[in-house]
């Protein structure tokens, strides 16, 4: 331990990094004295990798994390407090966003769990590329995370080079949202102009879309240097091994911070119920008019939504999507309450053993 700790919270270096008021705000006077800032800009299996705005730094992830749920735990782009000596995690400050995948719960009795791929982003970057890649049904996914978690999304369309002309998938782009928009050859950073606006200094961009689409290029040709292996991302660890690591900050010349979601293929989001209701606000102002109220909108007399397609104001597809989005997100939401519920069970099992035991019995074979 030194003293000249204190001196790490230098405002600009941290500010570079994305430190703002929403986080100096929740420092309490006696961490400022023992603790340093620092956000974490890569994750591996066994460790994080974190910068305090001077030099980056290893930290384990001690054994109180593992007590918490997945999206408790540290993820690309939070901010840490560590101690003095830059060893030891302190806290982590609340995020001002988070991007949350669900995925297969790791507990038992647990179907599924939700996880942070990324937080504190201040802008989505939906890579899309202008071939058969390109898919509405894709795009309102991602449409509805970024709405879900109130980051700005800009959907960028790759390899607009390889095409002689961008007007369809313009066309279809403005089509569906109206969300800003550009097409690129990611290759080629004089094909960037609506894309650099977005990368302002100390904002955190994050990539998100299918492999292939472009998302390393897209950085490497920002940085206009190598920063990521084409097609995987392959790392050293400490001990020379080579471990993939699954999402990284890189900081571009123009300060803005850049991170790439390397193997996110077709995940799973919560996009949240009010998400859908505002996003599809078209058709659940429709179904409210089929003429039965259990209407399936398949072959039912009265369908407000079949008449609607067959006019040709609705989108077949659109209302499909509409329709696996919103079971995923119910069934999403089941499992969460479902947990909650087990957890619940549990607890008062150690309070009161009795019949909840056999109830909770039951419950598992399923
Ligand atoms: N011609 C052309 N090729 C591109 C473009 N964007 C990406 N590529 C190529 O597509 C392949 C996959 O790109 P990559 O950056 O690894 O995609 P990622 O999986 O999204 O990171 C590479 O061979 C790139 O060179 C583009 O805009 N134009
Ligand atoms: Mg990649
Ligand atoms: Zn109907």
């Amino acid at each position: 331990m030194t003293e000249g700790h204190q001196g790490l919270l230098q405002p600009a270096n941290l500010k570079a990094l994305g430190w703002r008021n929403f986080f100096d705000t929740q420092v309490i006077e006696i961490e400022r004295a023992d603790c340093t800032p620092a956000r974490v800009i890569a994750v591996h299996r066994d460790a994080l990798v974190v910068h305090d705005g001077n030099q980056e730094l290893r930290l384990q992830l001690e054994r109180q994390w593992s007590k918490t749920t997945s999206h408790e735990r540290p993820t690309t782009g939070d901010w840490l407090l560590v101690d003095a000596n830059r060893e030891r995690i302190s806290r982590m400050l609340s995020r001002e966003s988070v991007i949350k995948r669900v995925s297969a719960g790791v507990d038992a009795g647990q179907k599924t769990q939700e996880q942070a791929i990324a937080a504190n982003v201040d802008t989505i970057f939906v890579v899309t590329s202008a071939n058969d890649e390109f898919s509405e049904s894709r795009l309102e996914r991602y449409l509805a995370l970024a709405h879900n978690a109130g980051i700005q999304p800009v959907v960028v369309i790759t390899k607009c080079d390889l095409i002689q002309s961008g007007e369809s998938f313009r066309d279809r782009t403005l089509a569906l949202t109206d969300v800003p928009f550009t097409l690129v050859n990611a290759l080629d950073k004089t094909t960037f102009q609506d894309v650099y606006p977005w990368l302002v200094g100390g904002k955190t961009i994050a990539m998100m879309g299918s492999s292939g689409v472009g998302k390393s290029t897209l950085l490497n040709t920002l940085a206009g240097t190598h920063i990521q292996d084409i097609g995987d991302v392959r790392e050293d660890d400490s001990r020379g091994r080579h471990t993939t690591t699954s999402r990284s900050i890189h900081l571009l010349d123009n300060g803005a911070l850049m991170l790439d979601t390397p193997g996110i293929r077709e995940l799973t989001f919560a996009f949240g119920q009010e998400t859908l209701s505002e996003m599809f606000k078209d058709i659940e102002d429709l179904i409210p008019q089929c003429k039965f109220s259990d209407c399936v909108h398949e072959s039912e007399p009265g369908c407000a939504i079949t008449a609607a397609i067959g006019a040709g104001k609705l989108d077949r597809r659109r209302f499909k999507n509409y329709i696996k989005m919103l079971e995923e997100e119910s069934e999403h939401t089941q499992t969460i309450d479902e947990n909650h519920l087990e957890k619940r069970r549990y607890k008062n099992r150690k309070l009161e053993p009795g019949p909840r035991d056999s109830k909770k019995k039951k419950k598992r074979r399923i």
